[in-house]
């Protein structure tokens, strides 16, 4: 019989059973929990009243769906019924959310989400996800502050992203490889299918909004140009992937190697993606399956928080490329 392996156990093996293990494995439970009740109304939102526009839009000013409703209520209710977590940032709400009661007493992670990533796409059928970071409360005493919660992702405990696409993955790391683990609907369970990804040495796919093209720098212009034809950093002509979710870009280049690149633009003067639960769980899985994030500027996981729903230019895949990015825009 071959070892069937899922989050627990596979986490339990990584860090020996340690007591953080288990606290991190019962937040991450709660994570995989949540994450198969959204699996099941994305793979029939077609069917149920889940479709389309709930009718206000968020923090972030942007058309909220029924379905990011739905999924940030079920990810904040789970995660209020862990003892080991005492707060939640998230793209949905304005302020983090903080937990009391007498469950609470020692609970010390505290986890940003984006809920549903790339929910403009889910009228049409096209992958979205669930991005996370957990970190481990820093300040003495019961109480939440800022340097609890606006921590550089250097300091997270482990982060990951669900992609509900042909199949729903989970994949996060916790500082030890990263690893991706395949929901099998028919006895509801994440089981591992990818053991310590490592991103391809081989560059072969770029990813951006090309519409965008008439607000960039020349400079920045070329340098894309460049990716299309074989004088490129890696000698050879790279192919245009770009689907408008992260998470899913994101997947792809992982596993078949490439970069992801959202600049800062008149549009969006500090890019458009969110620091804290977009930049860092992407950056900190780029650096464990060996390659690396950066805002044009410096490491994503260097950037000191200053707030919540804090923006930055986002250039994450293959260490060579982003190197090449950094090394074009850095002042
Ligand atoms: P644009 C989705 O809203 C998102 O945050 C990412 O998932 C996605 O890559 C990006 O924005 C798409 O933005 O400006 O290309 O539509």
């Amino acid at each position: 019989m071959h070892k069937i392996t899922n989050i627990s156990t596979h986490l339990y093996d990584l860090h020996t059973f340690s007591q953080k293990s288990l606290e991190l494995a019962d937040v991450l439970n709660q994570i995989v929990l949540a994450a198969k009740f959204v699996s099941r109304e994305v793979n029939k939102a077609g069917l149920t009243d889940i479709l389309g526009a709930a009718g206000h839009t968020n923090v972030q000013d942007e058309q909220v769906q029924k379905l990011d409703v739905y999924t940030n209520e079920i990810f904040i209710e789970l995660m209020r019924q862990s003892p080991h977590v005492k707060a939640v940032g998230s793209e949905e709400e304005d302020k983090i959310i903080i937990f009391k009661g007498k469950n609470k007493n020692n609970a010390k992670y505290i986890v940003h989400l984006d809920p549903l990533d790339g929910s403009s796409n889910i009228d049409v059928n096209v992958s979205v996800g669930t991005n996370f970071a957990i970190f481990e409360k820093k300040s003495k005493g019961k109480g939440i502050t800022k340097e609890d919660y606006l921590q550089k992702g250097k300091d997270v405990i482990a982060a990951g992203y669900v992609v509900y696409g042909s199949s729903t993955m989970l994949v996060y790391s916790s500082g030890k490889g990263v690893h991706g683990f395949t929901l099998d609907p028919s006895i509801g369970e994440f089981i591992l299918s990818h053991e310590n990804i490592m991103i391809p040495k081989e560059s072969t796919i770029y990813s951006i909004n090309e519409s965008y093209e008439p607000k960039w720098k020349d400079d920045f212009t070329a340098h894309i140009k460049k990716m299309k034809t074989n004088d490129d950093i890696s000698g050879k002509a790279k192919t245009a992937r770009y689907i408008g979710s992260l998470v899913a870009d994101f997947h792809r280049n992982l596993l078949k190697g490439g970069i992801y690149l959202y600049p800062a633009d008149k549009k969006s003067p500090n890019g458009k993606l969110r620091l804290l639960y977009e930049g860092i769980p992407f950056a900190f899985l780029a650096k464990h399956a060996g390659g690396y994030a950066s805002n044009g500027q410096m490491d994503v996981l260097e950037i000191e928080p200053t707030e919540l729903h804090q923006r930055i230019p986002l250039f994450v895949g293959n260490t060579k490329d982003v190197k090449a990015i950094e090394k074009l825009l850095k002042i």
